[in-house]
């Protein structure tokens, strides 16, 4: 049994912190390196070994995965769709040549197992709007999307070529309390929770009826450590699989907040997000991967409020 070495590159991040501390659960705290370009964020101190990685600079990432022993890569670093509409060229430049540094180093030092996440901002407005099946018209407009999509042909060619065990989720909008999340489009539903105990108020830059595919976090964190341990000959899908959980808009998520705090209240000002949030689909068929490898969510609207809103009156 060859002992795993994980690196998780964007390990500070709000999937990165969370990832980290699942996969320390399973193989062990000092057999997952955690790294990013920011500092580490405060839930990994002391939970295990955290390097200051650039993923931009190949030299010095090929030169870690060599030092540190790496047997798999989990590559979480890149700028989400809000933010990449405002910096273009840094978002593909980042999302792409970050990517494609670790497909190559994954090659050179035969690593065992690569997790890259796509998303479903890949879909665009010729895609279907509802249950968008997991292949179908792909034109992604943002320049995350784009990125994402033109990712997801990278992973299947290093699969095709090279056999690099290189695997992908299409994430929906994600939802926690542990790490802030950061530049995202559907970002409102983490900053709902927060404003709601907070200010008992919250404006949304979201259209009251903006439908959007989500997941809670912890669903997302195991359909991850899912993937990566299904046996190779169940994958069927070397681009990126589809996965969803719910689909709500900000009217339902208030509602549902209300359950608990009567008195919040929304507002609307839908700003240059809302344009990103029309251009995607609004529910997800992720049969492909129920089929491939058995996902299922566990958390619905009402359970993921429930679990949110305890999390964050009582960290
Ligand atoms: C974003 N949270 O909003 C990401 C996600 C489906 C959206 O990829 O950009």
């Amino acid at each position: 049994m060859i002992r795993e070495r994980i690196l998780v590159i964007g390990a500070s991040g709000q999937i990165g912190v969370e990832l980290t501390l699942a996969l320390r659960k399973i193989y062990g705290n000092n057999n997952v390196v955690a790294s990013d370009l920011r500092e580490e964020n405060e839930l990994l101190k002391g939970t295990g070994p955290y390097v200051s990685i650039d993923v931009m600079n190949k030299e010095m990432l090929h030169v870690q995965v060599i030092r540190q022993n790496i047997t798999q890569i989990y590559l979480l670093a890149a700028i989400l769709s809000a933010t990449g509409e405002k910096n273009p060229n840094l978002a593909w430049h980042l999302n792409m040549q970050g990517l494609l540094n670790v497909l190559d180093i994954a090659r050179e030092e035969k690593i065992y197992k690569v997790y890259w996440p796509s998303s479903i901002a890949v879909f665009g407005p010729t895609s279907p709007k509802q249950n968008c099946p997991q292949q179908t018209i792909i034109e992604p407009t943002t320049v995350y999307g784009i990125s994402k999509y033109a990712g997801e042909f990278w992973c299947n060619y290093y699969h095709q070529r090279y056999q690099v065990d290189v695997r992908s989720l299409r994430y929906p909008g994600l939802i926690s309390y542990k790490s802030a999340p950061g530049g995202g489009t559907t970002d409102y539903a983490v900053e709902i929770y927060h404003e709601a105990l907070e200010e008992k108020k919250y404006t949304c830059f979201l259209r009251e009826d903006t439908y959007l595919p989500m997941m809670y976090m912890p669903d997302a964190i195991r359909a991850t450590i899912e993937l990566m341990e299904a046996p190779t000959a169940d994958i069927s899908i070397r681009t990126s699989y589809n996965v969803s959980a719910m689909s709500f808009s900000p009217k339902e998520i208030s509602a549902a907040i209300k359950n608990y705090i009567p008195e919040f209240t929304i507002s609307y000002e839908p700003d240059y997000r809302q344009s990103i949030a029309d251009s995607w689909p609004q529910s997800i068929d992720d049969s492909v991967a129920g089929k491939d490898w058995g996902w299922k969510p566990e958390f619905d609207l009402n359970k993921m409020t429930k679990d949110m809103l305890e999390n964050l009156r009582h960290p």
